[in-house]
């Protein structure tokens, strides 16, 4: 299952690895493809396994806005 999140917040490459670094940490996540320049971060998760919740959540506690 693939996903596009709208995620606010991101200014450089920097941002992207804490971006992909916060959602790989999380149960389920196949892959990551931040892009700040797009505001968006593609995440393929197992839905088994994945909480999209739980990936929000990391997201937002790096400092990024989801939604
Ligand atoms: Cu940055």
């Amino acid at each position: 299952m693939k996903t596009v999140l709208s995620v606010k917040g991101m200014k450089c490459g920097g941002c992207e690895a804490s971006v992909r670094e916060a959602v790989k940490s999380c149960a389920g996540v196949i892959s990551v493809q931040p892009n700040f320049r797009e505001n968006q971060v593609e995440v393929e998760y197992d839905e088994g396994k994945a909480d999209l919740q739980a990936i929000s959540s990391a997201i937002t506690a790096k400092g990024f806005q989801v939604g």
